[in-house]
């Protein structure tokens, strides 16, 4: 497998929005190779002007390893391209297929260059919000194996953030709602999320620990999703709630 070759696929499905065959379909590859792949694609996106925010963390909860047929934990890279406005109208037709999943985020206040341990993971954050990704693997019918969906950055294709909030009193079994329209789609709790998501932030300072790539103070941590996912359609209002937390919501359309 050439990393750069392999790299240029997911980035050009991802720039014009077309599916490709999964990249294990042509040659196996390992793990290893899949995360160089990965930092190959996003180095092709800062070179393109797009600049890194944070990290993703997926496969924290069992609902969504049950639904994609994967079972462990992966991590990738977000970058300010990502971002949509809380509140904002998502145009989904720069999406091939995409999904939304309920999650919380986090921002650091200090920098992250080891790996820490769950009593001292609560000093680097700043704060936490309810947050949305918004996920769209590269990979025609959202079909992949372990190492094809870490070469394509773990499907990442957006995200919408609420309001920031230090209750991080709450975050250990928080209900978690996300409504499509008004009617509920998906129910669960943060504790579904590693069992607490704050595991997330000490999971992802052994990732960048080891990648030897720290995280500077201010960066994003998404902490992964509480439920499995669900498909998004133009015309929808989605809506996330996490008590005590805050909520987010975006509208979307087909830019038509
Ligand atoms: C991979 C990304 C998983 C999560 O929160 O678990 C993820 C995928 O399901 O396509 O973002
Ligand atoms: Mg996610």
């Amino acid at each position: 497998m050439n990393v750069a070759t392999a790299a240029a696929r997911v980035d050009d499905a991802a720039r014009h929005v077309e599916a490709i065959e999964q990249l294990s379909a042509g040659e196996s590859f390992s793990l290893g190779q899949a995360y160089e792949i990965q930092r190959a694609s996003i180095k092709r996106r800062t070179q393109r002007g797009e600049r890194t925010v944070g990290i993703k963390l997926g496969f924290t909860s069992r609902a969504k390893m049950i639904q994609m047929g994967v079972d462990s934990l992966i991590w990738g890279w977000l970058t300010d391209a990502m971002l949509e406005a809380e509140g904002a109208s998502v145009d989904l037709s720069r999406f091939i297929h995409p999904r939304v999943e309920p999650e919380v985020c986090f921002v650091t206040r200090r920098d992250i260059d080891r790996p820490l341990t769950a009593l001292e993971a609560h000093a680097y954050i700043e704060a936490v919000a309810p947050a949305m990704e918004i996920i769209d693997s590269r990979y025609r019918a959202f079909r992949f194996t372990l190492e094809d969906v870490v070469a394509d950055n773990c499907s990442s294709a957006g995200l919408v953030i609420g309001a920031w909030s230090r209750r991080f009193d709450v975050l250990r079994n928080a209900g978690v709602l996300m409504r499509f329209n008004g009617r509920d789609v998906q129910t669960g709790s943060t504790a579904a999320i590693l069992g607490h998501p704050l595991r997330s932030v000490v999971q992802a300072s052994h990732l960048v620990a080891e990648a030897e790539t720290p995280l500077p103070a201010g960066s994003l941590i998404m902490a992964g999703a509480a439920t499995a996912a669900q498909a998004l359609t133009p015309g929808l209002h989605v809506q996330c709630v996490v008590s005590g937390i805050g909520q987010a919501e975006f509208t979307t359309s087909s830019g038509a």
